[in-house]
């Protein structure tokens, strides 16, 4: 990519901010060049101090500036992985195949826009006891129903690939579900094989052994997250 291009990456707490995971962990692990801008939460003013980046007041966001034209900033994570991939298309973040390119979207607008029940129980905490959560029987059906259709996701393109990533190498789709490893692996959601031969792709990369050692250093508890 052009020299002149110059990305900035907005993001917050590296022990709970699932959405800034993950492009920080594409980006990484296909080694773009970016500058990271951390903000803590602050939940007592609603992270108001977010509007000076994001008119939508959240992380993550990109920030992208180019020689001869405007900064323009990106709000939403599938989005930012988008821009990213165009900008970049050797890093090859989407397949190549088209049927595979159309599925792997498709997961990642799932994972985007859905398992609202996995998401609202069991929010990414990289430094969290593994243990089980103690749910009431509504939630803990909605959880378990995530956890069934995740893994019919990454069981049939890991067979399909034949892994160790859902298409073979690591891609956005990858990225939209690392912070679910997480939340699989700290609330004990599963002891199944496709979670662990996916556990292992996905923790092996330096890129998340980076991210959980920063986030194992921070000192915020932020209460809400802390299931
Ligand atoms: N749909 C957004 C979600 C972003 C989001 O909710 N980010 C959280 C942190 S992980 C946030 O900024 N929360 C602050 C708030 O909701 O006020 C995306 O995909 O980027």
């Amino acid at each position: 990519m052009t020299e002149t291009l110059k990305l900035t990456l907005y993001i917050a707490n590296k022990n709970y901010s699932s959405w800034s995971f993950r492009p920080w962990i594409a980006m990484k692990t296909k080694n773009i060049a970016f500058t990271e801008h951390f903000l803590q939460f602050d939940e007592a003013t609603g992270h108001a101090h977010f509007i000076e980046f994001s008119p939508t007041k959240k992380v993550p966001a990109l920030k992208i500036e180019q020689e001869g034209k405007e900064p323009v900033t990106i709000c939403e994570s599938l989005a930012i992985l988008e821009v990213v991939a165009e900008l970049f298309p050797e890093a090859g973040l989407w397949p190549e195949d088209l049927i595979d390119r159309a599925k792997a979207r498709a997961y990642a607008a799932e994972m985007h826009g859905g398992f609202f029940g996995l998401r609202g129980s069991c929010p990414m905490n990289m430094r969290r006891e593994i243990k089980p959560l103690d749910l009431d029987p509504y939630s803990a059906a909605a959880v378990v129903k995530n956890v069934e259709r995740i893994e019919q996701i990454w069981r049939e393109s890991l067979d399909a690939s034949g892994g160790p990533f859902l298409f073979g190498s690591f891609g956005a789709v990858d990225a939209m579900f690392a912070p679910v490893i997480n939340r699989f692996e700290k609330y004990a959601l599963t002891d199944s094989e496709v979670f662990h031969a996916y556990r292992f792709a996905m923790k092996t990369l330096p890129a998340w052994k980076e991210w959980e050692e920063a986030a194992l250093k921070e000192p915020w508890v932020v209460e809400e997250d802390e299931a």
